[in-house]
């Protein structure tokens, strides 16, 4: 197996899952149901009908995961809390049980040596608030807030770092534009309320988690530099658009209080009114660090070209007029899901940060990054996973090179720890370190995982 990237001393290396692509027990001990428990309910919308409700049983198995992560050496385990677990409607009533469930999580984690960081939302809306117009309105960010306060005051204490929102870019993309995730929406650019309300909704949460006490607040947001497919001007003017929709319009809000082109800033809730200035001083309440999940780049070229959409876009048609088309990269090594392995994007996304905010940026994370093939079991039982760990390696070493470059990036989280629910493409698409036979619910570590564990507790002997 290859070498582990140098990396400083108190760089956090850990794992990171979802609540609705892990847990199942969709509908056990009060749970309320989720957008995703009934987006995977409509015909058609998940490959071959699956759905999360069994998933990877952690609901009933977390004290095996923790030890799978204990074993693994990792500094720290990133989860989602289901919004819809601890408050089934998403406001008012709070499922006991469900709090009982993340507070005895946390504790295990704790006694594993593993520092346990929260996403409060990654996707899984009460459906009853969906019921009441979901992320189109705002009422929505402000039971968020709500809810992260109930959340706060149970698990505070012990929490080492929160998120409050996951990939607001793919919840209003895929989400509301395109809907090929939860709550299916194909509003094209009307969905543009959403992203308000998701950052919105981040703010908010990030106040409510100071007020209860909290801190080490952060966010997971989704980042991919976007290259112009040619040199042509047009390319470049179409890339360019690209990158402010899928990057800036999230970043900028949360790191600079501004939406990045005033074109977007009109079409915002509150400009009329003049309210937006107050939700975009929300919206940029100081972080103590800014979360990047990072997969690939993106060329983007003219609409109109003979080269195939994105795999990225999982198929999905996107709203007629756009200005710009995503494309796909030629000569590059790809994923199971064709999805581009180009660790220097990586490096460049980090070093573009620190560029663009300066001295505005705080210091920043990998809160996810991986790859997903078809691994399984050979006859001797091992799960061989060489390009996972190819993956994983150079993926360190661009974070080693940017902060050689003088990024101040302080930690890196594999996404997954085990096989899930890969949302609208099921189960297939497997991104864990640790293989799930989802017949059995029999974990099996993969190669990934065991070189993984050999160089953490390498790093751990040697002091790092
Ligand atoms: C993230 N894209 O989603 C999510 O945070 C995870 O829940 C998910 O399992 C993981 O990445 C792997 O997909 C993304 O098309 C979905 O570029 C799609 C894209 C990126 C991230």
């Amino acid at each position: 197996m290859t070498g582990f990237p140098r990396l400083p001393e108190d760089f956090v290396v850990g794992v990171s899952t979802a609540s609705y692509q892990i847990e199942g027990a969709a509908a056990e001990e009060g749970k309320g149901p989720s957008i995703w428990d009934t987006f995977c309910a409509e015909p058609g919308r998940i490959r071959n009908g699956e759905t999360g409700e069994v998933a990877c049983d952690h609901y009933h198995r977390s004290k095996e995961d923790v030890a799978l992560i204990r074993e693994l050496g990792v500094d720290s385990y990133r989860f989602s809390i289901s919004w819809p677990r601890v408050m089934p409607s998403g406001a008012g009533h709070v499922n006991a049980a469900g709090l009982d469930f993340y507070d005895r999580l946390v504790d295990d984690l704790l006694a594993a040596g593993v520092t346990p960081a929260a996403t409060l939302y990654h996707w899984d809306l009460p459906q009853a608030l969906q019921d009441r117009g979901g992320w189109q309105v705002r009422e929505t960010a402000q039971r968020m807030a709500d809810y992260a306060t109930v959340v706060a005051e149970r698990l505070g204490d012990r929490v080492g770092m929160w998120m409050p929102v996951n990939e607001p870019v793919v919840a209003t993309m895929f989400g509301h534009a395109v809907g090929t995730h939860a709550p299916g929406l194909a509003l094209g650019f009307d969905a543009l309320p959403v992203a308000h309300h998701l950052l919105l909704g981040h703010g908010l949460t990030v106040q409510a988690l100071r007020a209860a006490g909290v801190g080490n607040i952060g966010i997971a947001s989704n980042h991919a530099p976007t290259w112009p497919a040619t040199g042509s001007d047009a390319d470049r003017e179409a890339a360019e658009s690209y990158d402010t929709l899928v990057n800036w319009l999230f970043a900028d809000p949360v790191l600079c209080g501004t939406y990045p082109d005033e074109l977007l800033a009109s079409l915002m809730p509150g400009h009329a009114d003049g309210t937006l200035a107050a939700d975009l001083e929300i919206i940029s309440t100081p972080l103590d660090w800014f979360g990047v999940n990072y997969y690939q780049p993106v060329p983007v070229g003219t609409p109109g070209s003979a080269s195939a959409s994105s795999p990225a876009l999982e198929g999905a048609a996107l709203p007629e007029g756009l200005p710009f088309e995503p494309r796909v990269l030629p000569d590059v090594p790809t994923t199971g899901l064709d999805w581009a392995v180009v660790p220097d994007g990586l490096h460049e996304i980090l070093t573009t940060f620190a560029r663009r905010y300066g001295d505005r940026l705080p210091p920043l994370y990998i809160t996810e990054s991986g790859c997903a093939f078809h691994d399984r079991p050979a006859a001797d039982g091992a799960v061989r996973d060489p390009q996972r760990v190819a993956y994983h390696r150079d993926h360190l070493a661009a974070v080693a090179r940017a902060i050689g470059d003088g990024v101040d990036v302080r930690g890196y989280f594999a996404w997954s720890l085990l096989d899930n629910f890969e949302w609208a493409l099921g189960y297939e698409p497997r991104f864990g370190l640790v293989h799930v036979d989802y017949d059995t619910q029999v974990r099996t570590p993969k190669d990934s995982y065991r070189w993984f564990q050999e160089h953490l507790s390498a790093r751990r002997r040697s002091g790092r």
